[in-house]
């Protein structure tokens, strides 16, 4: 049972095991009655124990205790299991609830379950001592609601997902050109209009095809604050993210006059239907800037953030380079050229954004043209934004597309689903490193953290997220989470021994994974695997 994911830092185990019972009590001193809270409901639902409230640990020695230690780091947790029952003792909430997160793996698969399957089963925690801290603050899941929308419900149940991987930042991509996922109250039609599209593409290559059924949705305000409240409980941060200038098609659908109206007539615009690098951009007007103002006083409003994400990628200059308006400002504001005005776009928010005591963080694209004083980078292509950024003093976060696109395949063979040619498998994932060797360790300081990125063009529905992002996701958790040692040096086999007793956890979560072996979930053949014919009542 101590095949754990991610590895901890330092286990001792010895012999002997809590048996968990119904008389057994969980107790949750000062600081930790939310993790109590959510450890309690989680081990209710899976084992049917009523794990009730109690003071102590009680002296049959099989009760679970929650208590801060200031002297461990925030994220720091010790969980000792012995004679005494389950002690869980953390630096801060987050490190207890880091702890309660290895409990349930320590409790077996079925510690996963929504509900008990078998009444009679034993509930066993081996004795033994887990000291255990994170190697990076940022752990990060990005996922893209825009491309598809992804109702709430699944995104509730993928920031459980990723508190089960102990990952604690959650990069919300609420707009692009296909769709705008996010109410704005002062701005209506930017979810009217902006979050439906009429159709959607789904061939690639030289003949694409559209399915011609209409996509969209998007999250209320209500739905948003819901969203933040159940990450917070789960000791996750939200980062949300409203894409600009470019990637804004959606939002120019919606109120046309932000766009680069001396160029196209941005009236005949729609929501995009299809997929790549958009060259409709938002205008660099004064309007735009007082427009997305207000779309930044409601984000705030919603998310307590420090970082707020601003997009920046993927902003063709051409619409730019040939509008009047904006060669106007170009002249006006001295500067050189459109990727200046880019970058001058970009400051606006960074000021904007530390004048109200947040921070800016962009793709490594905002470093053209130079990078606004605060800001913080998202390296997708490659390290070379990241290292840039980091040696002239910013924070970054390291995703390099080449490692941690989990739009990507995992799999050359012919049956993956993905149209997309490159292959990041499980073990690529695996033998990531987000500190580029380049870096000295002064620099190194600047890398916050880590961050995989689900982009969702080819994933239509949750069951479709599943399998791009299981289980790679398991391993980049360790990435981010362990003190692994050079990608050369990691022992990959270890962590497939692990992943074997990790698949049944997937499993008891109902999670659509890829499978390490064996058909792909749309090649069962009916009656193959499965319940037997003549098996068993399923138990009550
Ligand atoms: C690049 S990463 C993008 C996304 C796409 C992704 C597909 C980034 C900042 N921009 O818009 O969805 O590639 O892999």
């Amino acid at each position: 049972m101590t095949e754990l994911i991610p590895k901890p830092r330092g286990v001792v185990a010895t012999t002997g095991e809590v048996r968990l019972a119904a008389h057994s009590r969980l107790h949750a001193r000062t600081g930790t009655q939310g993790v109590g809270h959510w450890l309690s409901t989680a081990l209710r639902q899976a084992t049917g124990l009523p794990l009730r409230e109690g003071r102590e640990l009680d002296d049959a020695g099989d009760g679970i205790v929650l208590q801060l230690d200031p002297g461990l780091g925030p994220e720091e947790y010790r969980l000792v299991s012995d004679w005494n029952g389950v002690l869980i003792e953390g630096g801060s909430a987050a490190g207890v609830f880091w702890g309660a997160q290895t409990l349930r793996q320590l409790l077996g698969p079925d510690a996963y379950r929504r509900a008990p399957i078998r009444r009679d089963r034993a509930w066993a925690v081996p004795y033994l001592t887990i000291e255990d801290a994170p190697r990076f603050r940022w752990r990060g899941l990005m996922l893209d609601v825009a491309r598809h929308f992804m109702p709430k419900e699944g995104v509730l149940r993928s920031l459980d997902l990723m508190a089960a991987h102990k990952l604690n930042v959650f990069h919300f991509h609420l707009t692009d050109d296909q769709g705008w996922r996010i109410q704005i109250e002062r701005h209506p039609r930017l979810t009217e209009t902006g979050s439906w599209r009429a159709r959607t593409k789904t061939g690639h290559g030289a003949s694409p095809l559209w399915d011609e059924k209409p996509h969209g949705g998007y999250y209320t305000q209500d739905d948003i604050r819901e969203i933040v409240a159940y990450a917070a409980e789960r000791h996750i941060t939200v980062v949300p993210e409203i894409d600009v200038p470019g990637h804004s098609q959606a939002a120019i659908a919606a109120y046309p006059e932000l766009g680069n109206t001396d160029v196209i007539d941005t009236n005949a615009l729609s929501v995009w239907d299809t997929w790549g690098i958009n060259p409709n951009v938002l205008a660099p007007t004064d309007n735009t800037l007082r427009f997305y103002e207000g779309v930044f006083e409601e984000v705030l409003e919603l998310f307590p953030s420090e970082f707020v994400h601003v997009g920046g990628d993927e902003c063709p200059k051409d619409q730019w380079r040939r509008s009047a308006t904006a060669q106007a400002r170009i002249r006006e504001l001295g500067l050189a050229d459109e990727d200046e005005l880019q970058s001058w776009f970009i400051g606006h928010f960074d000021s904007w954004l530390s004048a109200r005591g947040r921070r800016l963080i962009g793709w490594d694209e905002i470093l053209q043209g130079g990078l606004a004083d605060g800001a913080a980078v998202s390296s997708w292509r490659g390290y070379a934004g990241g290292i840039a950024a980091a040696r002239a003093g910013h924070d970054v976060v390291m995703c390099p597309e080449q490692q941690v696109y989990l739009d990507h395949r995992q799999d050359p063979g012919p049956d993956e689903p993905v149209p997309i040619g490159w292959v990041r498998t499980l073990e690529d994932v695996y033998r990531f490193e987000p500190v580029p060797p380049e870096l000295t360790p002064e620099e190194a300081r600047h890398v916050l953290g880590t961050q995989a990125n689900v982009w969702t063009e080819v994933m239509e529905d949750h069951a479709r997220v599943d399998y791009q992002t299981f289980p790679r996701l398991a391993a980049f958790a360790e990435v981010a989470w362990s003190a692994l040692p050079a990608p050369a040096e990691r022992d990959f086999a270890d962590f497939e021994r692990r992943m074997t007793a990790h698949y049944r956890r997937l499993d008891a979560l109902g999670i659509a994974y890829r499978p390490p072996a064996g058909p792909l979930p749309w090649q069962r053949r009916p009656g193959v695997p499965g319940r037997p014919k003549d098996g068993p009542p399923p138990s009550r």
